[in-house]
């Protein structure tokens, strides 16, 4: 019965075990659980746009190699990520519809346009780096299929994220306009990469009961706040600056405090009216139109090889 089902389920989260697709689960942690996955897949698909933008015009055959393995490394991501989610009971094939309506969430990072070679530096070193700060905690996620597919999606990350740093390590050594380029794509990405964060804690609803369920394990603020701690101390290294002179640690808290952020673009974003939103949803509504006869013969071979086994 229902109470023996749902106290089975708590008892399993308060010995910090995992819950597993067959488990019985409450509506609303599987329905959380299949907004938040869903939402992360689909951002690793659309996350592909902003450097695939690049992939021609790399400075070299080697740039252009590991480029390419970022970017694909990216597709498998979403694709291992709409895997764990379709364990939740909703089919891909409807995620995939609601990001093509304009339906469905992901990342306000990837609706910022990528201008300079030296952007592809910035996306590894900070968006990556900022999806490492917040992913590495989701290992330990209450759900199985999500914490496990989180080790190796950080793993591969963590790669990403060192490319982007040595691309800009090479551009800040560079010449006087190479310095510069590296500068302003650190300058464009500072705010954005903060806010993939997510709200402030005060205006984060799913926050609280997502931490109470462990799916969460630190609060948006936490992780901001650790990732401010990283990149404050990496770009000194590369000998640029960060955009932010209220950046400070807080000795009587242990926390990393930043300038304030521009919640307005935030809001904005989300709702859509981005500088690139209304781009990358063309261009994924364009990609899934001309992929129609690859999934089409993909699910006649299937049928034909599933009539072979049933003669
Ligand atoms: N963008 O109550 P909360 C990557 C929404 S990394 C858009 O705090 P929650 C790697 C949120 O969905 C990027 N929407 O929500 C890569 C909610 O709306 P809803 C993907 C955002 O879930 C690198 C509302 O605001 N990573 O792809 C954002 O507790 C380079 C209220 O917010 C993940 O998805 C945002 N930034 O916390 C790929 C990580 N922030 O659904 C290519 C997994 C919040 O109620 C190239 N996700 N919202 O309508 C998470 O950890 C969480 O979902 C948070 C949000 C932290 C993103």
């Amino acid at each position: 019965d229902l109470t023996a089902e749902q106290e089975q389920f708590d008892r399993l989260i308060a010995e910090d075990s995992r819950i597993e697709p067959r488990d019985w689960m409450p509506e609303a942690y599987r329905k959380t659980l299949t907004r938040q996955i869903s939402q992360h897949a689909h951002s690793e698909i659309i996350g592909m746009q902003p450097e695939a933008n690049w992939i021609t015009r790399a400075p070299s055959l080697k740039r252009k190699a590991i480029l390419m393995a970022k970017v694909q490394d990216e597709a498998g991501h979403g694709l291992y990520l709409y895997s764990a989610a379709e364990t939740l009971g909703t089919t891909r094939d409807s995620m995939m519809a609601d990001l093509i309506a304009g339906k469905a969430r992901y990342s306000s990072i990837f609706n910022y346009p990528a201008r300079t070679w030296a952007d592809m530096g910035a996306i590894g070193w900070l968006v990556d780096g900022a999806a490492i700060a917040n992913q590495v905690p989701l290992c330990r996620a209450s759900y199985g299929p999500y914490g496990r597919a989180m080790v190796r999606i950080c793993k591969e990350e963590s790669f990403h994220q060192r490319q982007g740093f040595e691309i800009l390590l090479e551009l800040a050594n560079g010449t006087e306009a190479q310095k510069q380029m590296a500068q302003d794509a650190v300058n464009r990405w500072y705010a954005p990469s903060l806010m993939m964060f997510g709200p402030p804690d005060e205006d984060s609803p799913n926050s609280q009961q997502s931490m109470a369920w462990n799916i969460k394990r630190f609060s948006n603020d936490e992780l901001r706040s650790r990732f401010v701690g990283m990149i404050v101390e990496q770009i000194k290294t590369l000998g640029l600056t960060l955009p932010d002179d209220q950046i400070n640690y807080n000795e009587a808290t242990g926390k990393w405090e930043h300038g304030p952020l521009d919640w307005n673009e935030f809001k904005e974003v989300l709702a859509g009216r981005g500088p690139c939103n209304a781009q990358r949803l063309e261009r994924r509504r364009e990609a899934h139109d001309d992929g129609a006869w690859v999934r089409e013969a993909a699910a006649a071979y299937a049928a034909k090889q599933a009539a072979k086994h049933s003669e």
